[in-house]
């Protein structure tokens, strides 16, 4: 990095603002429901003023406004590649695999996001990102068709690719770069209404699978959803009505609690879009294509693969009584057994880390500050010296992007395909490994008792 440069926390910054903004154009309902997320953190604070405090107190409040994610599905292993390197200089790094084709879908994916503490509470901007897998498309001509189409297009402008490697070649980009930067990188995620191939082809991949024809008709992986976090997710579902907005039936993830774990996820429905498809003879026909959703989530505690294993048993368990039904008419009942089943899962903080189910930073109590001694981590929590906050969960959830994917797929679109997590292939298609969620988080938790036993030994001898 030379002095001129800027951060790379900065780019993601201004990239994800330039997104937020591009999309409230483009989906004005995704500008109600950022009002309507807007408003109703601003009332849960006001009600949980303790909340509050701790958010404030960990640097964790003043992402809260600024925090989204989005995503975007792409065609080729080329592609998946280029985007991996446009996101690191965005300090964006690949983190877990996620094997939709279980759920019928036929993508694997990752979540792109920073990792370091001071990044994810700059900005933790995060994008789900999805690579089609026309391996799983059964009709061998249209297999090959798809990706004759998906090898022509081009989805970066030339400027984003040059940006891109002056950024790798110099170790970071100036001011003037990084924003151009940002323009340029704006472009691969836009909208584009005229369609890449004949009204013909786009039925042909739709009826193959409507994710097949997102991905493969288009110039580009428009972003197809932008999410706000919120802090009381059950109450902008509640309130989405109000704002003309039809939420999916039930809220995927973990059920309402005092103390949320993981990630909790509502979306409405794909809009239906005008597009046209360029016929052979030249001449533009019209016709619609659903693909743009909005989302918005609750965000709780990064469980430890202890905590995990049990929420993926609770959750397997209350999906095994009821499985939600895409029309709502279950809603109640799911939302029953999953209470039911989750009661086995402590809910307040001091249990949650008593069990290791969950990560927390440490710090010191204003008693700890002035305190001169040493000891072990819990003996220091005993004693009054040490406090402990929630990990915020940064990720996502295999079952609930599932639930998502599907309420935005439409309800007729539920297919199988023989369940083939392929990570190794997915890894050789994005040009490195993904990175384990678990290591980050225990990394982030490590580093604060190391600084708590620090802080105390140097009061211990300054005295
Ligand atoms: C991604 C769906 C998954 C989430 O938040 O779990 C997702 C997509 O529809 O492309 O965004
Ligand atoms: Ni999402």
């Amino acid at each position: 990095m030379k002095p001129d440069h800027v951060s790379t926390s900065d780019i993601r910054s201004a990239f994800s603002a330039a997104m937020s903004a591009m999309y409230r154009e483009e989906v004005p309902a995704y500008g109600t429901l950022m009002e309507l997320v807007a408003r109703v953190n601003d009332e849960t604070l006001v009600a949980q003023p303790g909340l509050k405090e701790r958010l404030e107190a960990t640097d964790y409040l003043d992402r809260i406004s600024e925090e989204r994610h989005g995503a975007i599905r792409l065609g080729t292993a080329a592609e998946l590649a280029m985007m991996a390197r446009v996101f690191a200089v965005m300090g964006m790094y690949p983190v877990g695999y996620y094997d939709l084709s279980t759920a019928g879908v036929p993508v694997h994916s990752t979540a792109f996001r920073p990792i370091g503490d001071a990044e994810l509470k700059r900005n933790p901007f995060r994008v789900f990102t999805s690579l089609l897998r026309l391996d799983l498309v059964a009709d061998e001509d249209l297999r090959k068709a798809a990706a004759e189409i998906l090898a022509k297009r081009r989805i970066f402008t030339d400027g984003a690719v040059a940006l891109t490697e002056k950024a790798e070649r110099e170790g970071g980009l100036n001011k003037g770069d990084a924003q151009r930067f940002v323009g340029e990188v704006l472009e691969t995620f836009r909208w584009h209404d005229e369609a890449n191939v004949d009204a013909g082809m786009y039925h042909r991949l739709h009826d193959a699978h409507r994710l097949i024809a997102d991905v493969v008709s288009f110039k580009g992986p428009h972003i197809n959803h932008l999410t706000p976090r919120t802090l009381d997710i059950d109450q902008v579902q509640a309130l989405m009505p109000d704002y003309d907005i039809a939420p999916k039936a039930v809220v995927e993830g973990p059920p309402t609690r005092s103390c949320p774990i993981l990630l909790r996820q509502t979306s409405f429905k794909a809009l239906e879009e005008p597009v046209s498809f360029r016929n052979a003879d030249g001449v533009w026909e019209e016709g619609s294509h659903t693909a743009r959703f909005g989302e918005i989530e609750q965000r709780g505690i990064a469980l430890t693969p202890k905590g995990r294993a049990l929420y993926d048993k609770l959750l397997d368990q209350s999906r095994k009584i009821v499985r939600p039904a895409a029309d709502g008419s279950n809603a109640r009942d799911y939302e029953a057994a999953l209470a039911e089943s989750f009661a086995e899962f402590p809910d307040d903080w001091a249990a949650i880390r008593a069990e290791g189910l969950g990560y927390f930073t440490y710090s010191l109590t204003a008693k700890g500050k002035t305190a001169a001694t040493g000891g072990d981590i819990d003996e220091l929590i005993n004693q009054g010296l040490v406090q402990f906050d929630p990990i915020v969960y940064e990720d996502f959830l295999p079952v609930s992007a599932a639930g998502i994917f599907q309420s935005n797929l439409g309800d007729g679109a539920q297919q199988d395909f023989v369940a083939s997590p392929n990570q190794q292939r997915f890894e050789a298609d994005l040009g490195m490994k993904v990175l384990n969620e678990f290591d980050h988080y225990a990394c982030i938790e490590q580093a604060s008792i190391d600084a708590c036993l620090r802080a105390l030994s140097k009061q211990d001898a300054a005295e």
